[in-house]
């Protein structure tokens, strides 16, 4: 039984997952960066605010990883399905890192952030991040030196809300491929799809957190599931 090949207008959310076979670490699995580092301390502007340099060596740390990973055999897929149905395929990461944009994707919507940009916290202004950034960098619009990456941390309002709000209540299909389904409000997409009308389908190392929620749950390595899930959508 499949459930993807009518869909119109399909919405994918990715997670940490989606990158996790290109070198860059998850969250929550066995090794994954919450079992190194405390969230508290460097995903949070109560965080940032006590020592922005452990914060900006962590996020320092994790661009150094991006800039020398490549995307796999899933972010190519996903970039290739949104080249063959462009209006069709809303691609929603809560990924920071630019691997799905390397694949070849476009307008991807990054809910949490992205690790190449820099925001400043006192005046807003957003610019092109440096490969290293420090507590000190001034901030190009109003110089104050309150420089943070350009990341939602817990607490702070994700991006693009009313954009994605708008592609799941449009959805014929929603696809949630590597994410735990532990943070909100991307875990609660998938009710929302449901809610709209649209099937749904998990494709995941694991079952995640809310997998019972998912019409169709899929398990195996994105680097395979993905390519194999968007060969059949195409064919
Ligand atoms: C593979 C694989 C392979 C591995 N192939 N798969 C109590 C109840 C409900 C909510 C809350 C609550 N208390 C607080 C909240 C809100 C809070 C929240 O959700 N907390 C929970 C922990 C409970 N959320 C927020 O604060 C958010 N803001 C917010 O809610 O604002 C108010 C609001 C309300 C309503 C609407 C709109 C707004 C902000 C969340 C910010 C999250 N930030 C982080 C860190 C910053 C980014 C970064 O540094 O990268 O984002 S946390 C971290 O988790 C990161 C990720 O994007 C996010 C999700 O993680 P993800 O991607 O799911 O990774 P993992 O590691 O959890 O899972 C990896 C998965 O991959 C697993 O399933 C594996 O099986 C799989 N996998 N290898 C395929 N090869």
């Amino acid at each position: 039984m499949t459930i993807s090949m009518n869909a119109e207008r399909i919405v994918i959310l990715t997670g940490a997952g989606l990158s996790a076979e290109s070198g860059l670490g998850t969250f929550r699995d066995k090794d994954g960066l919450w079992t190194r580092y405390d969230l508290n301390e460097v995903a949070t502007p109560e965080g940032f605010a006590r020592n922005p340099a452990l914060v900006h060596e962590f996020y320092n740390a994790r661009r150094a990883n991006m800039l020398a990973a490549n995307p796999n055999a899933a972010h190519l897929a996903l970039a290739d399905l949104q080249h063959f149905a462009p209006d069709r395929v809303t691609l929603v990461t809560q990924n920071v890192d630019d691997l799905l944009e390397r694949a070849g994707a476009r307008e991807v919507i990054h809910m949490h952030g992205e690790l190449t940009r820099a925001l400043c916290a006192s005046c807003d202004h957003r610019w092109d991040a440096p490969e290293t950034m420090q507590p000190t960098d001034p901030c190009p619009a109003c110089g104050a030196q309150s420089t943070r990456p350009d990341i939602v941390w817990f607490g702070e309002f994700p991006y693009q809300m009313e954009r994605i709000e708008a592609a799941l209540t449009n959805a014929d299909l929603f696809v949630a491929i590597g994410t735990s389904g532990n943070v909100y409000p991307a875990a609660g997409f998938v009710q929302e799809a449901i809610f709209a009308g649209a099937r749904t389908l998990e494709l995941n190392l694991e079952a995640s957190a809310n997998t019972g929620l998912f019409h169709e749950s899929r398990l195996g390595p994105a680097s395979l599931v993905v390519p194999e899930w968007v060969a059949e959508i195409r064919s």
